[in-house]
């Protein structure tokens, strides 16, 4: 892997990028609602209505894929794989997609309130960008996907698998490497060593027709892959799939994440270097995140109206607080001046005492403001 080296000797920074994945997900879905079923065999059917068993199985949870119970197979395969099992105790339920991407919405929404990016991938699955909400580094991106779990753990009651790496391909393969309630954290220089120890199937995207050549070939590991030329996997799959491929033997993926809208908000969160119980001890750092956010601000040429400051505590527990301004604001002074006053409101408003371990500013409510004249712009 090529790592630029900056003018001050330091290897440049790295973008971070994070997949998300909740774990079984319908049947998932289906135990939080009734909790008692979630020690047995859990099975999401999609029944045909020819008779009472045809169909296919949706999902099923973890217990149940013991039995070998997966994705697609027929009800009927299920059932036979459960005849062992005590008569009544394995749950067959039909999909309840209402009620599944009611869920899901409420936590791709926790999920969007610590992005820089967000992609939304599937009901179950999203992307998102966070090189600059962690000042590109990958101890804060490991503690925010963490408190990502937490949070959506409150919110919804769903577990996810989370990878984090330099890039979307990377952070798919990691996000399935531990599953279920997995976190990987892909670290750039682990890179090379991490994929050579992948077989070829783990690269995501690569259909069944590509798996099965590969395999007639005597490809199983991405090293095996590796050494394949390009004339070879040109002339085997066509051009597209052979760079895909070349590409991601190497864990080279340049593709970005696929915002809707990637102006929506700007944030910055860090790690204090104690905890604190008073404002005053963070003072330091918020000016510090202030001047962060702001020289995003300035570098993306937007201005903002909404400022939110956000406590993340000892507990994993977070706190918000935001307010918004009479008009659009470009203003360092009142970036920092509001996000003081909002850290204070939110330490002088607790029944009891709390630690604050990060603390995090974002603004949002962004208007482009290029175009913009500024004073100096009329005085020249
Ligand atoms: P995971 O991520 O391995 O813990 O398990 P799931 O169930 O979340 O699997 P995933 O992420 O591949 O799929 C998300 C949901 O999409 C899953 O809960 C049900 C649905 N689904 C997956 N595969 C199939 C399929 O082959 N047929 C149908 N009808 N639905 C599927
Ligand atoms: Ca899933
Ligand atoms: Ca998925």
């Amino acid at each position: 892997m090529i790592t630029e080296i900056r003018e001050d000797g330091k290897p440049s920074s790295s973008r971070i990028v994070s997949h998300i994945d909740f774990d079984y997900f319908y049947a998932q879905c289906e135990e939080i609602r009734r909790p008692e079923i979630k020690y047995s065999p859990v099975i999401i059917c999609v029944y045909s209505g020819r008779t009472l068993d045809s169909g296919i199985v949706s999902t099923s949870n973890y217990v149940a894929r013991k039995y070998g119970i997966r994705s697609g197979i027929p009800i009927k395969t299920a059932k036979s794989k459960l005849v062992n099992v005590l008569e009544g105790s394995a749950t067959f339920l039909p999909v309840d997609m209402r009620y599944y991407s009611q869920k899901s919405n409420i936590a791709m929404a926790v999920i969007k309130q610590f992005a820089d990016k967000f992609e939304h991938v599937g009901v179950d699955e999203c992307f998102i960008e966070i090189t600059e909400v962690t000042g590109s580094d990958f101890g804060e991106a490991k503690a925010l996907a963490w408190e990502l779990k937490n949070s959506i753990k409150k919110e919804t009651g769903l577990t996810c698998s989370i990878g984090i790496a330099s890039n979307k391909l990377l952070a798919k393969i990691a996000s399935d490497f531990q599953k279920p309630d997995g976190l990987t954290v892909i670290m750039p220089e682990q890179v090379t060593d991490f994929i050579s120890k992948c077989d070829v199937n783990k690269i995501p995207g690569i259909g069944n027709k590509t798996r099965e050549r590969l395999s007639e070939m005597g490809v199983r590991t991405i090293p095996e892959l590796s050494r394949l030329d390009s004339f070879k996997l040109s002339d085997e799959f066509g051009k597209k799939t052979a760079i895909y491929l070349h590409d991601a033997a190497r864990g080279i993926d340049n593709e970005c994440v696929k915002s809707h809208d990637s102006t929506k908000q700007i944030g910055r969160i860090s790690t204090l270097k104690r905890d604190a119980i008073q404002s005053s001890e963070m003072y330091d750092l918020l000016q510090d995140i202030c001047r962060s956010v702001h020289k995003m601000i300035i570098d993306r040429n937007v201005a903002f109206r909404n400022i939110s400051i956000l406590l993340i505590l000892d507990t994993l527990a977070n706190m918000t607080r935001s307010k918004s301004l009479k008009v659009y604001s470009t203003d360092l002074n009142e970036l920092y001046l509001t996000a003081k006053l909002l850290l204070n409101e939110t330490m002088d408003n607790n029944d009891r005492e709390i630690k604050v371990r990060r603390l995090g500013v974002k603004v949002s409510n962004l208007k482009d403001n290029s175009g913009q004249n500024t004073m100096s712009d009329f005085i020249r």
